[in-house]
């Protein structure tokens, strides 16, 4: 029977000091069936002998576990390893999902797995060091960290490893200790070598520990240093960690590892210390923490494990989940990441906490293919096919429907909003048939406007359309008029951009070509398509506009023996995501990756435009229909003409002068002269229900009938005015013509008369 050492050290070192003699080493537990064979009886069970019995269980488990090895290493720390790892794995899969739950759940699971790795990682490498024909360890071999981490890391096997274990508890510069090591280890290599439970438990307690006090370390640094990451910030940052977390939680380590793994004294705690804190500490120091400069600004999951203790020395900042290395995401601003990445790194926090809304338009003409780009962008059917007719018209889309979908990437979430529009020239007058589209667009941006002025703003829900992808028919003939004159509607409201569908169409020659006049017909109509901030050491997306696209979800094999989506046809594959077929992969980049935020915030400019206009349009109408005559002299003397918005051909609002109407102030005059109050009351006296009744007349088609109306109209006066001036006229002859009559007759009768008089005197 192998002779074992007390759990209780404390009791060795006792006896050894009060003797001056080598410490007593006692059977450290009484074997219960031995005692029962013995028939020794039970002595009296105090805490201590409940304590002793656990602990001598515990060793029997080790000792058994660790019986049976591999290169020198218990299975047992392989079985250990093994689990840890796979937890660590699916830790690492899961952990953004964990992260954003609870950041507290999420450290405590992390340093739970990763202080089991660090100790049976230490425990494994300790068995196979000690493993070997027993070295003694010559004069005060100081325990090092900085020697712990050069064992680690130096290939030279003769190099001594100490560990942070039990048993070399005594080593720590301890001369008088150094027989009983050398007694112990080669009394019994495999003691040392056994798999430590109670060590292995107890470290992960102090992980478990520690995820509590990270957590609130972490925040509170992130709460002092939210400012962009310059060179001071973050060095701040690193020597407050470094200056007041490590030298405490090193403390704390030490003192927890030696009263709890050791089960040693407060005296021995102050050995350790003395001997050890500062070359620790210094050690520390040296390594610099990466983590408090990769993650100067969020809430370090890992926390500084370097401080506590040698474990901790054993991460790496590869570890890091990429969404931590903000400061990286800073400088590689490469196309292929999501375009969040993309922002400065303050506007990138904010997004991340608050996640973004992404609303994106396909329209064009009707059978272009709006719908099944929409399904070939999330390689899924987005737009299920409702028939299974082969009739392509039975699936057309009727009306607006915007599809809602949440993208989730690197802990951020993007709610993306995809509208799919019915197709153009489908009607007998096409010549307005983008209006429904850009009526969509600017009930979105008013919604904004109306939600603006409630009280209650927290669901607020922003419809405004980012982008608006404008499919082109692929013809020999370049662009229609009626692409010309959507284009241009749509160009003044939204940032747009023009894709040419269905690349599979043309040969690369001819579809360079159909580019190019369609490039022209846009700069001719100065058609302006979105404007870009342009990423540096990125080619730009402009010049490649429009961008050619071929849809479909649809797998095929390629010459390359690939899987791939394309279109198959007798003559070859037509590939979705084949650079050298169309722009497909070029486009989702763009939309999905580093232009996304330029779109968003661009968008804000043409909102803001059509606020103002949309807001002066309510002035000019609450003005004429409640500003009294003698406001109007008082505010502009009665020297203006009236002023109303009308909405011009592009689509956009002008300010005209209304004929005939009362002189009112002009709109900018009475902006600029009254207080805001005033405006605001004005705009008050018209209510959003009449306003929106009146917004009918922006739409052209009516304004077009209404004018054919009017011109009818007037044609059918003017016609019956000439019929009454004809009828007037030829009355006029007629009564000329009765006077003339009268006048005859009338002539005729004087000279009868005369006639009679004459024949008088005959008579007489
Ligand atoms: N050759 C070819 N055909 C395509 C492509 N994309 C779509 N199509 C076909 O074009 C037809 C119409 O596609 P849709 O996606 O329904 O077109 P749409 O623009 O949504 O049509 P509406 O809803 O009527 O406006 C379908 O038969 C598609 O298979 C493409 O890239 N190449
Ligand atoms: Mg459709």
């Amino acid at each position: 029977m192998s002779v074992r050492l007390t759990g209780d050290d404390s009791l060795i070192r006792q006896t050894s000091l009060n003797t001056g003699s080598s410490p007593e080493i006692r059977p450290s537990f009484r074997n219960t069936d031995i005692d029962h064979e013995l028939g020794i009886s039970d002595p009296v069970i105090d805490d201590h002998t409940i304590k002793h019995r656990f602990d001598d269980r515990l060793r029997k488990i080790e000792h058994i576990c660790s019986r049976y090895r591999f290169h020198k290493v218990p299975i047992v720390n392989y079985l250990i390893l093994s689990v840890l790892a796979v937890l660590l794995l699916k830790l690492s899969v899961r952990y953004h999902k964990l992260y954003t739950k609870s950041s507290l759940i999420a450290t405590i699971a992390t340093n739970v797995v990763l202080y089991g790795i660090a100790d049976t990682m230490a425990q494994s490498i300790a068995a196979m060091q000690k493993s070997r024909p027993f070295r003694e360890v010559r004069s005060s071999s100081v325990y090092d960290i900085s020697q712990y981490i050069r064992s680690l890391s130096n290939s030279n096997p003769e190099d001594t490893f100490v560990d942070y274990g039990e048993s070399n508890r005594n080593n720590l510069g301890d001369t008088d200790s150094i027989d009983q090591i050398s007694f112990d280890a080669s009394s019994d290599v495999d003691l040392a070598t056994e798999f430590k439970f109670r060590r292995f438990v107890c470290f992960i307690f102090w992980g478990f520990i520690m995820a509590f006090v990270q957590v609130m370390w972490y925040s509170f640094l992130n709460s002092m240093y939210t400012d962009m990451p310059s060179v001071v910030s973050v060095l701040e940052r690193v020597l407050t960690d470094q200056l007041c977390f490590s030298p405490i939680s090193l403390i704390c380590f030490f003192t927890y590892g030696t009263i709890v793994i050791e089960q040693g004294t407060q005296e021995d705690v102050k050995a350790k210390l003395y001997k050890i804190y500062i070359s620790t500490l210094a050690c520390n120091f040296c390594q610099i923490d990466m983590y408090a400069i990769e993650n100067p600004t969020t809430n370090d999951p890992y926390g500084d494990m370097s401080a506590t203790g040698s474990t901790g020395t054993l991460m790496k900042v590869e570890e890091y989940p990429v969404h931590y290395n903000l400061s990286s995401a800073t400088v590689n601003l490469l196309p292929g990441e999501i375009g969040l990445a993309c922002l400065p790194i303050l506007k990138r926090l904010h997004a991340l906490k608050e996640g973004a809304n992404f609303n994106m338009m396909v329209v064009g003409e009707s059978g272009v293919g709006k719908s099944s780009f929409i399904n070939t962008l999330f390689d899924t059917l987005v737009i299920e096919k409702k028939t299974t007719s082969p009739k392509p018209n039975l699936d057309k889309t009727t009306e607006i429907i915007p599809y809602k979908m949440e993208l989730i990437e690197d802990n951020f979430h993007l709610r993306l909003t995809v509208i799919d529009t019915p197709g153009f020239g489908d009607y007998i007058d096409n010549r307005y048939c983008w209006y429904p589209i850009v009526r969509y667009i600017d009930e979105q941006y008013r919604r904004v406007v109306y939600q603006e002025n409630q009280p209650d703003r927290t669901n607020l829900v922003n419809g405004a359309i980012h982008v608006c992808l404008y499919f082109i028919v692929p013809s020999a003939t370049g662009l229609s008029q009626i692409d010309i004159e959507s284009m241009k509607n749509l160009s003044a409201r939204i940032n747009l951009v023009p894709v040419i569908s269905k690349a599979d169409a043309f040969t690369v020659e001819e579809l360079n070509a159909f580019r190019q006049r369609v490039q022209n017909t846009l700069k001719e109509h100065e058609i302006s398509i979105c404007e870009l901030i342009e990423n540096p050491g990125c080619a730009s997306f402009t010049d490649d506009m429009p961008f050619s696209v071929i849809n479909s979800i649809e797998r095929f094999e390629n010459s390359e023996k690939k899987f791939v989506r394309g279109r198959s046809y007798k003559w070859g594959l037509a590939e979705v995501e084949n650079p050298a077929h169309c722009d497909f992969v070029r486009l989702r980049e763009f939309l999905m990756g580093t232009s996304m935020a330029d779109l968003i915030s661009s968008t804000e400019n043409y909102y803001e435009n059509y606020r103002r206009d949309f807001m002066k349009y309510r002035l000019g109408k609450a003005l004429e229909s409640s500003v009294s005559d003698d406001e109007i002299v008082a505010i502009g003397n009665g020297q203006h003409e009236n002023e109303v918005m009308v909405p011009e051909s592009k689509g956009s609002w002008k300010s005209t002068t209304k004929k005939g109407a009362q002189p009112h102030p002009s709109i900018n005059e009475l902006i600029d002269t009254k207080s805001s109050t005033y405006v605001l009351n004005l705009l008050n006296t018209l209510n959003l229900k009449e306003t929106e009744k009146e917004l009918v007349e922006l739409n052209p088609a009516y304004l077009e009938s209404e004018k054919t109306m009017k011109k009818k109209f007037t044609e059918i006066v003017q016609s019956q005015n000439q019929k009454f001036k004809d009828w007037k006229r030829a009355l006029f002859e007629r009564q000329d013509k009765f006077n003339k009559d009268i006048e005859q007759i009338h002539k005729r009768l004087l000279s009868l008369q005369d006639q009679i008089k004459s024949l008088d005197p005959i008579r007489a």
